[in-house]
């Protein structure tokens, strides 16, 4: 990680801000967990597609029709370079991390996992990570088990093993963690769920946008994220798959594009990965998460990590010294990836983020689509700033400011 100085940091937050119409600075935002802001290039990117190449891919022999399906496939090579896929045939567009999941759960679930067999996930995922084990498990008369990590969120290689036997089949985990921001050694996990015969889903949603993830050193089966927590547009996703589980694995959804001979009897499917694109594909979708992932390289994750680092140094060291605020989860800001939860005593969480919002500060309150994890936490609710690469000190001196208004504004 370079560290920079005062002024090199300044320039360097001019220079990604004005990339960035939607943060004028007339608030500050602060909720990147759940969605991120979008920059010109993102948008300009999204503009030529409709403007110039727009038209059903795959379909046409046009000239417009073999433009959008060019724009859909390079598309398709820029996710794959980013996150050292071997092959083109490994990145399934899908709408988000949640389809991604659903999508492992439905096909390689239904077809591989068996009755008797047993599922390992821990209690920090996101729903998205959890409700369709869940489902699948209760379909199969599998076993759903929750690896409990310490307070602090940390789950060790030797906790690890201990949720290991021979009737794993399956673990599922995420990368980061959107609530304690902790970081899973998916590396290593991944390693021992082989050893132990078992398939490893890593759901990216929160790490893929922060830091360098390259599937071939984490070595998991599958990883799913979401273009819109990286700077991309709503309704584009991704998922990988090494090639051998997705060639064995039966289509998810049914339809146009999905097969390659149908008769009136049944159907064929398509090479990878059109056997998992069924219907009109989200071409400017995949565009715009094309630009989005070529403005994050420009950027560069030496400078993204310093950046997200540096502002939750700063914002921790300040909240630790406030008796009566709590953040979840290590008190270490190393081991927060931007993502800072807390609780404030006396204060409900909706009432903390809406007396942010009076103060133009967004964050977000609630329990981050993660209950198993706040009854884990022994809260029902909290509310968490989350850090994106454009994020400045000004704005978590905005967040700082309300916080220390925060409870006399609530008359204490
Ligand atoms: N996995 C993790 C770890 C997530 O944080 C999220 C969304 C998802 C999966 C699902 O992503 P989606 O794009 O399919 O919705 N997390 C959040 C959040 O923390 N606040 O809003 C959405």
């Amino acid at each position: 990680m370079t560290e920079i100085t005062r002024e090199e940091r300044q320039r360097e937050d001019q220079a990604i801000l004005q990339q960035f119409p939607i943060l004028d600075g007339s608030f500050t935002y602060l909720d990147n967990g759940a969605t991120t802001q979008k920059p010109q290039c993102v948008l300009d990117a999204m503009m030529h597609y409709y403007t110039k190449e727009n038209a059903n891919p795959m379909r046409g022999l046009y000239d417009l029709s073999i433009k959008a399906t060019e724009a859909y496939e390079d598309a398709r090579e820029t996710v794959r370079a980013f996150i050292n896929a071997r092959a083109h045939e490994e990145i399934v567009f899908t709408r988000n991390a949640t389809e991604s999941l659903n999508l492992v759960a439905y096909t390689y679930g239904r077809a591989f996992i068996k009755e008797g067999d047993e599922i390992v996930i821990t209690i920090m995922e996101h729903h998205s990570n959890m409700l369709p084990w869940q489902q699948l498990c209760k379909e199969k008369g599998a076993k759903l088990t929750y690896i409990l990590p310490e307070a602090d969120g940390t789950i060790t290689e030797e906790m690890f093993r201990s949720y290991m036997n021979p009737n794993v089949k399956l673990v599922a985990m995420t990368q980061v963690s959107n609530v304690l921001g902790v970081k899973n050694d998916i590396k290593t996990f991944a390693r021992i769920a082989h050893e132990n015969g078992a398939v490893f889903v890593c759901d990216g949603a929160q790490s893929v946008p922060h830091m360098k993830v390259d599937v071939q050193e984490l070595d998991c089966d599958f990883l799913s994220f979401s273009g819109h927590k990286i700077y991309g547009p709503m309704g584009i996703g991704v998922l990988y798959g090494k090639r051998d589980l997705l060639d064995k694995m039966p289509p998810f959804l049914f339809g146009g594009e999905m097969i390659e001979y149908v008769t009136t009897e049944g159907a064929t499917w398509n090479e990878l990965p059109h056997k998992f694109e069924a219907g009109t594909v989200n071409d400017g979708g995949a565009v715009g998460l094309a630009a989005a992932l070529r403005f994050v390289s420009s950027i560069g994750f030496d400078r993204i990590e310093e950046r997200e680092l540096h502002l939750t140094k700063m914002m921790m060291t300040e909240m630790q010294k406030l008796p009566y605020v709590h953040i979840l989860g290590s008190t270490d800001p190393e081991k927060h990836h931007g993502i800072v939860t807390f609780t404030v005593d006396g204060v409900h969480p909706h009432d903390i983020a809406a007396i942010f919002d009076s103060h133009k500060v967004d964050i977000r309150a609630g329990h981050h689509c993660a209950q198993p994890l706040m009854k884990f936490c022994h809260t029902p609710s909290t509310v968490r700033a989350s850090m994106g690469l454009y994020n400045t000190e000004e704005d978590v001196q905005h967040f700082l400011d309300a916080l220390k208004k925060l409870r006399e504004e609530m008359g204490y």
